[in-house]
């Protein structure tokens, strides 16, 4: 047959893509065009975020995932050795939502949603190693998590703290802070479901990832290949603040410590201030209505309820050490408890939200600094009584400190005052219990006599007990499941029932691609020390600070530990696109 009559017949036929892609791909399938073999020397790395497994593929996988094979496909035809694999993130909170509305289970639901979106992903003839699929509900990976949860532990980056946490009361959840989103009138609501969210006080296990805060920064200098916005994301979540603690006295007779940036206004304070966590605002709360009225409001508040000037005058003072001038006690909501000391002086005439809530509780105003002669602002334009004048500057009205510069003033006035300089971040530690079924169980028991007892490595994984639909935490119904022998002596002991946030699956996966099947560890280090890091990451902005700070954090405990060496999350993240719609990555990591 000559190409002429071949060709003459397609164009009668029309080109069908429903015989000539299916055709094709099973050729790519059967000649394994996609595969990589393990001895494959340092591949070309293409990664698109995986997704999570909602059911169905729409646009915005399609745009993200084209992103990658397309780039893939350039690479190989350069003559690359490519990987480019593909897996689930399969854990989380909506697969057990739907589990109990459908009146089904998670797994099930889960790996139906699995089997379609394989289905969709072939069908668009992606060019993915399938071999390396991973699917972070299965047992064979989440032991890896409670695995690695335990080198963690080891090394003292895993904590039990007591925390005031998110609480979604309609999805029944602890959230993270970054799981908590601004509504409509300044509300914090759920991520989620957009319910307003509440606070509640509980105990948790925490990732210490705030004893990385200092590297995890100053490393973002040196991933030139990330983009700059999401480098300046991180820069910001870290939120590295330099400033200096000191003390005041209260006519309550306690001492209190604040902590400021702006120490050269500490002659402009004219009123202090607590948050309603403070201690001593607690205790206030005690023996004065008005102070446990307003504690109380706050704390069971719908959040949209309360406003930025919002607080309650104590009826006590605090003796401003510059000036020895007493000033004004409040307890008021915009001080953050887990924010520095939880208690800072407050001067209106510098700070915009102390100036909002001098005016609403009528507090004097006294300008402290003006601009210095070269700056752009004419000193006479300054009006502190109709807004904050936030620069730095020059002092007046700081007695013999006047004509100091902003600068010089702070350097000085921490010795004078007694303070100490100090070094603060926004970044907390990362809260990864999570009081639901759909996740890795914290390899953790609970014995009266030993305390808390890790679960030995030969008993990994810890399986998920049958779901049961509960309003709570299937695991704590789960009786059976839950009652152990402690591994220490032998005696009666509980499991521990919360699961692990699913951003710890996500935070390791590119890292398990490497060798899938591995039973011994969690991937193969030399494999990793030779493949890594990913060339090109393809998601959506939204990844910008969770996802890709754990992952950052991730990789560094990893190589601290011996587990790889040097080894960055990723190097170039052509990823993270600027404007990303809001993608599979907007969709998948959850609880
Ligand atoms: C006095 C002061 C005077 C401040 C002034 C600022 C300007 P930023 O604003 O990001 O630099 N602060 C301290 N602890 C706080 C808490 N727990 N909750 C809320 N705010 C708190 O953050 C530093 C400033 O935030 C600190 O410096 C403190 O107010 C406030 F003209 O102290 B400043
Ligand atoms: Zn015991």
């Amino acid at each position: 047959m000559t190409a002429g009559t071949g060709e003459q017949r397609e164009r009668e036929r029309g080109f069908d893509h429903t015989e000539v892609e299916p055709r094709w791909q099973r050729t790519w399938d059967q000649e394994g065009v996609f595969r990589i073999p393990d001895d494959a020397e340092d591949p070309e790395y293409v990664l698109a975020m995986f997704p999570y497994t909602s059911g169905d593929l729409h646009m915005g996988h399609v745009r993200n995932y084209t992103i990658t094979d397309a780039y893939a496909r350039f690479e190989r035809m350069r003559g690359e050795e490519v990987l480019h694999p593909m897996g689930w993130d399969s854990f989380g909170l909506p697969a057990e939502n739907a589990a109990n509305e459908r009146d089904t289970n998670p797994r099930d639901w889960t790996m139906d949603c699995i089997d379609s979106m394989t289905e969709q992903f072939k069908s668009m003839g992606f060019g993915y190693d399938w071999e390396r699929e991973i699917t972070t509900c299965e047992p064979e990976y989440y032991r890896w998590n409670q695995w690695l949860f335990k080198r963690f532990r080891e090394e003292g980056l895993v904590e039990r703290q007591a925390a005031e946490l998110n609480w979604c009361p309609s999805c029944e959840t602890v959230l993270a802070d970054e799981q908590v989103e601004e509504g409509p009138d300044d509300a914090e609501i759920c991520w989620r479901c957009d319910t307003p969210i509440e606070h509640r006080e509980m105990d948790q296990w925490f990732f210490t990832i705030t004893d990385y805060a200092e590297e995890l920064l100053e490393a973002l200098d040196d991933l030139d290949g990330w983009p700059n916005n999401v480098r300046e994301m991180q820069r910001n979540w870290i939120g590295r603040q330099e400033g200096d603690s000191v003390e005041f006295e209260l006519t309550t007779g306690d001492t209190v410590e604040i902590f400021t940036t702006r120490l050269d206004t500490i002659h402009g304070a004219t009123f202090f201030a607590m948050s309603p966590g403070h201690e001593v605002a607690q205790r206030l709360a005690e023996d004065k209505d008005e102070v446990a009225e307003y504690v109380h409001r706050v704390e069971h508040a719908d959040e949209d309820e309360i406003d930025e000037t919002s607080g309650v005058f104590t009826g006590e003072y605090a003796t401003n050490p510059a000036t020895g001038e007493e000033i004004p006690v409040y307890v008021a909501d915009y001080v953050l408890e887990d924010v520095g000391t939880g208690a800072l002086y407050a001067v209106p005439a510098h700070d915009e939200r102390d100036h909002a809530f001098a005016e609403e509780h009528d507090i004097p105003i006294q300008q402290v600094v003006e601009p210095k002669p070269d700056a752009e602002v004419d000193p006479e334009d300054v009006d502190v009584q109709e807004a904050a004048y936030t620069e730095d500057g020059v002092l007046v009205n700081s007695r013999e400190y006047d004509g100091l510069t902003s600068e010089e003033a702070r350097e000085t006035f921490v010795d004078v005052f007694d303070g100490e300089h100090r070094v603060e971040f926004r970044l907390r530690d990362w809260g990864i219990s999570r009081q639901r079924y759909w996740g890795t169980p914290i390899p953790m028991i609970h014995c009266d006599d030993c305390g808390r007892v890790p679960v030995p490595d030969e008993d990994l994984p810890v399986e998920l007990p049958e779901f049961v639909q509960t309003t709570g935490n299937p695991l704590d119904a789960a009786e059976e499941w839950k009652s152990v022998e402690c591994p220490e002596c032998g005696g009666p002991a509980e499991r521990e029932t919360d699961t692990m946030d699913t951003f710890v699956d996500s935070s390791w996966y590119f890292l398990r691609f490497l060798s899938p099947d591995l039973d011994s560890a969690p991937f193969d280090t030399e494999r990793a020390n030779d493949w890594m890091p990913v060339d090109q990451y393809v998601g959506g902005i939204e990844h910008a600070v969770m996802h890709l700070l754990y992952a950052r954090f991730f990789t560094k405990v990893l190589d601290d530990i011996g587990l790889l060496d040097g080894v960055p999350a990723s190097e170039a993240s052509g990823g993270a696109r600027r404007n990303s719609v809001p993608t599979v990555s907007a969709s998948r990591s959850r609880t």
